[in-house]
């Protein structure tokens, strides 16, 4: 039963910021952190709700505005799997939201509360007591939002609530699938903490290694992560101090990692400003032409690397490039294991992916690639539900695999056989353990490009000689209106405004290798603009010629 007098009470003090328009985007709500506190308090009650329909399952909830700016906040919801919300109840999560923050009184609030709770059907009379698992990054504002979301939890709807502090977007993920398991298999009950998530992975690590009997040393002398003066910075921090790491302190250099101070977050470095400026970020002067680099966002869900040659010239091993990586190794593994025919392994991209990387994955590598809208839940649900190793990368750096049961259960069957290639099997095993199954993690990511790059000795030379990247370029046009560009094909064609197609094909075909695409953004009030061809020097123009006919 929900205390209204209470829910009142509390309304009325926490939802301040009012008749701001709140819209549940791909990351969830991010704006102004100053904007926040309405759809905060909004936010938990429907976290509660969710957890309440799914027979009182932790259900995630994670403060965070990425590599937005620092006086940016945010918050998304996370399924009791891990994965994102459901798509249907981004609905609810905007009414709500905006109810609150458009409705004159409680009463409004209340009624649309109560509609929503009819509507799913979400019985409040039950014994069932509502879990949440709640994470924030280091941002200066989260604290106080935090109070805002959690507001009701406990007085209100009787909810048990893990709160995790700071921690990374995917720690808060596979922290919110592992303490849904721990509760399925009752008994131990312990609840799940950071140090599951470091004891996981770096086990996995550890396991790989061994497995090849090779020295727990970087195939590269050195490398730098870049922490976008983020949360990855201190939690990186706790995985390389930790008592099982076991690669030598002298590898490894973090930098960008004043997580104290507000206004460095992403500031000029991390994964967003290294990817879009192609440069080195704030902090790092190249080194040595063998160092590898690496850089995180600000809630440690993207990474992107990066090396300098001899010549001084800055590489980019992006998202595609991680792919790319993990498709030639895992084909391979497959290939020895004797399992190309019984498991299917593809890659999953989007528009963006450099014509070179989906060229060399079909023709080279020989294998499927899909092409999903922009947004971490196309590509997710594709690789999820088409392959038995589906990789996902946005060229942006945001990305994972994801193994299927049948994966599990055919690697299971073969090792417990032991015949065939026992280290091409294990390593698979491995391997299914090293990527956060739950979506995107930069220090996962990370740890499993490691470790490829040391089984294969390759160099970040090596790696990126697999092929070269057709000249490309990226630009924002502001447009008065830019719902009406409709996109199909994956966002690859326009089909609204009627006719701008055509004429968009018409540039193309005086391009050689040329290939473009216009669709509006999710996260900003811009139209973007993508051009690669196989001539840099004609691929300014080629640019403008599609800007033109935008504007
Ligand atoms: C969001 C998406 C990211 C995508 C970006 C595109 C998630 C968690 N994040 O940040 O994957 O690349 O939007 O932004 O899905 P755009 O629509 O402004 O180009
Ligand atoms: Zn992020």
């Amino acid at each position: 039963k929900i205390d209204y007098e209470q829910l009142s009470e509390l309304y009325d003090k926490t939802c301040r910021t009012k008749n701001v328009q709140y819209s549940y985007g791909t990351a969830g709500f991010r704006t102004l952190a100053k904007n926040l506190d309405t759809v905060m308090f909004t936010t938990g009650i429907l976290a509660i709700l969710r957890s309440l329909k799914l027979q009182g399952q932790y259900v995630g909830v994670m403060i965070t505005a990425s590599h937005n700016p620092y006086q940016d906040n945010g918050v998304k919801i996370v399924e009791p799997d891990g994965s994102m919300l459901l798509a249907t109840w981004e609905p609810y999560a905007m009414q709500l939201a905006n109810t609150a923050s458009f409705a004159s009184n409680f009463e409004e609030f209340r009624a649309e509360l109560t509609r929503l709770i009819e509507h799913e059907k979400i019985g409040l009379d039950t014994s069932i007591v509502p879990h949440i698992v709640v994470g924030r990054d280091s941002r200066e504002s989260s604290p106080y939002l935090l109070r805002c979301l959690t507001s009701t939890m406990v007085s209100v709807f009787h909810a048990q609530v893990l709160d995790l502090g700071c921690v990374t977007t995917p720690q808060l993920h596979y922290i919110t699938d592992l303490s849904n398991k721990r509760e399925r298999e009752g008994g131990s009950a312990e609840v799940a903490t950071e140090q599951d998530y470091y004891s996981f992975f770096i086990g996995a690590f550890n396991e790989l290694f061994s497995t090849y009997e090779i020295e727990k040393r970087l195939s590269v002398p050195r490398l730098f992560i870049d922490a976008a003066n983020g949360i990855g910075g201190p939690q990186l921090k706790k995985l390389l101090t930790s008592k099982d790491w076991v690669v030598p302190p002298d590898q490894i250099e973090v930098i960008n990692d004043k997580s104290d101070v507000p206004e460095l977050l992403n500031f000029e470095c991390g994964a967003d400003y290294v990817k879009t400026n192609q440069r080195l970020p704030k902090g790092l002067s190249p080194s040595s032409h063998d160092s590898l680099y690496c850089s995180f966002d600000g809630d440690a869900d993207r990474v992107v690397f990066y090396y300098v040659d001899s010549e001084s010239q800055f590489h980019l091993l992006d998202g595609d490039k991680i792919s790319t990586l993990f498709a030639k190794f895992l084909s391979k593994q497959l290939e020895l294991a004797h399992l190309e025919n019984s498991l299917r392994i593809g890659v999953v991209q989007t528009a963006y992916a450099n014509g070179s990387s989906t060229n060399y994955i079909e023709n080279t590598l020989r294998c499927p690639v899909s092409c999903t809208k922009t947004g971490v839940k196309h590509l997710h649900h594709e690789a999820a539900t088409q392959y038995d190793i589906g990789i996902y990368f946005e060229a942006n750096g945001h990305g994972t695999i994801i193994f299927s049961e049948k994966f599990h259960q055919v690697i299971k069957s073969e090792l417990s056989r032991a015949r065939g290639d026992m280290l091409a099997l294990k390593t698979l095993d491995c391997f299914s353990k090293l990527i956060n199954q739950t979506v995107g993690d930069a220090l996962s990511d990370m740890l499993a490009v490691l470790a490829t790059l040391a089984i294969m000795k390759m160099a970040p030379m090596d790696w990126d000689k697999e092929y070269t990247d057709l000249p490309n370029k990226l630009v924002k046009c502001i447009v008065p209106d830019r719902s009406i560009f409709q996109t199909i094909d994956q966002e690859r064609k326009l089909q609204n405004p009627v006719g701008l197609q055509a004429k968009i094909d018409l540039v193309i075909a005086k391009y050689p290798m040329g290939r473009s695409f216009v669709r509006a953004s999710g996260t900003e009030d811009a139209v973007r603009i993508y051009a690669e061809c196989q001539d840099s020097s004609q691929l300014d123009q080629f640019c403008n010629e599609i800007v033109e006919l935008v504007k």
